[in-house]
C-alpha cells in the first residue's frame, strides 16, 4: 500500500528478497546486481554471483512470472578477451539492451592491476556470448546501450571517472570505437551528491528517455546508495528534461541495510512488460536480489512533477 506523503511511485514486493545467496544451487556468499529484460516473452535475469573466494561469476536465471528464478546448470561460460587473458578479470553488473533481434550486454570488466572498465558483448541465447570489441580505458563503469540509434548511430551511458563522478553519453558508429561525449548533468542533491551511474536500460516515452540510475549520497550517510529517476531527451539525451530532486528508493529495510556493504539499493535491470508494468530488480546491500515495481507512467508523471 502506498501513502500520499511518500511521493515515490515504486513499490517494494512483499516477499522481498526474492532471491537469496542461499536459495541457489550453486556455491555463492552472495547474489545481486542482475541484468534484466524479456527473454521470448518471460523475465529473464542474467544474476552476479559471488562465490566464497569473493569472485563473481554470471548465471542465467529464467522466471514465468518475474518472482520465482531458476538458474540454468552452469554459469555462463562468457569467452575472455585477450586483454582479459592477459591481466585476469573479474566481470559483474551486467545490463541487458534488446536491440535489432539480439541481445546486447554491457558489463563492468573489472581488470587486475588496472581497475575498472566496462565491455561490450551479445547473445541470441544467454548461453553462448560473442564480445564485441575491447574493454575502454580504465575507469569506466555503469555503461548500458540505448534500445535504439540516436541521430543514427548507437548511444550508451556510462561513467568515466572525472572530478564529477556522474553519467555519460557516448556514440558509436559501430559499438566499437565511441566518441561525442558529453556529459549528463543532473540536478544535485545530498543523495546524489558524490556520484550517480546509469541503471535500467533507458525506456522510449513521449516525454522523453525514461531513465532510473543508482546515486551516492555525501555525508553524514557516507556510502550509501540511493535509486533516483530523470528524464532524458529522446534526440539528444544529454539534454535533461526532468530529474526530481526527491529519489525513489533509499535503504530502509534490513535486506537493504546490512550485507556485504551496507545500505545499498543498485540497480542494473528492469523488466517491461507489455502492459506498461515495470518490475526493477536491484541489489540490497551487494547480498540478495530485490524487487520494485511501478508503471512506466507513474515514474513519468513522477519525473514531471517533481523533477521540473
Ligand atoms: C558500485 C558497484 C556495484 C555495487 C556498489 C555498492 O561501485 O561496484 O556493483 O553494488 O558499488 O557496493
Amino acid at each position: 500500500m502506498r501513502h500520499d506523503n511518500i511521493p515515490s511511485p515504486l513499490r517494494r514486493h512483499a516477499g522481498n528478497p526474492i532471491l537469496r545467496h542461499t536459495d541457489l544451487p550453486v556455491e555463492a556468499s552472495a547474489v545481486f546486481n542482475a541484468g534484466a529484460t524479456l527473454y521470448q516473452g518471460k523475465p529473464l535475469l542474467v544474476l552476479r554471483v559471488e562465490d566464497y573466494e569473493r569472485r563473481s561469476h554470471f548465471y542465467t536465471a529464467r522466471s514465468d512470472d518475474g518472482l520465482l528464478f531458476t538458474l540454468d546448470e552452469r554459469e555462463i561460460d562468457y569467452p575472455l578477451r585477450p586483454l582479459e587473458k592477459e591481466r585476469g578479470v573479474i566481470r559483474f553488473d551486467m545490463r541487458i539492451t534488446a536491440m535489432e533481434g539480439t541481445f546486447y550486454c554491457y558489463h563492468c570488466s573489472w581488470l587486475h592491476g588496472l581497475g575498472s572498465t566496462v565491455a561490450l558483448a551479445r547473445t541470441d541465447d544467454f548461453v553462448r556470448f560473442t564480445p564485441i570489441g575491447s574493454c575502454t580505458t580504465p575507469t569506466n563503469r555503469n555503461a548500458l546501450l540505448f534500445p535504439e540509434k540516436i541521430g543514427g548511430r548507437y548511444c550508451r551511458l556510462e561513467r568515466p571517472e572525472g572530478q564529477a563522478q556522474i553519467m555519460w553519453v557516448s556514440y558509436s558508429p559501430d559499438l566499437v570505437y565511441w566518441g561525442d561525449s558529453r556529459p549528463v548533468t543532473l540536478p544535485e542533491t545530498s543523495w546524489n551528491f558524490a556520484k550517480n551511474g546509469a541503471g535500467m536500460v533507458p525506456i522510449r516515452t513521449p516525454h522523453g528517455w525514461l531513465e532510473v540510475y543508482h546515486a551516492v549520497s555525501t555525508p553524514p550517510s557516507a556510502g550509501n546508495y540511493y535509486l533516483g529517476a530523470a528524464l532524458l531527451d529522446l534526440e539528444d539525451p544529454s539534454r535533461v528534461i526532468a530529474a526530481p530532486r526527491k529519489f525513489l528508493l533509499a535503504p530502509v529495510h534490513d535486506y537493504e541495510c546490512r550485507g556485504q556493504v551496507p545500505n545499498v539499493v543498485f540497480t542494473s535491470g528492469a523488466v517491461q512488460f507489455p502492459d506498461g508494468r515495470l518490475n526493477i530488480y536491484y541489489g540490497g546491500a551487494d547480498q540478495c536480489v530485490a524487487l520494485a515495481t511501478a508503471t512506466v507512467d507513474e515514474l513519468v508523471d513522477f519525473c514531471l512533477r517533481y523533477g521540473r
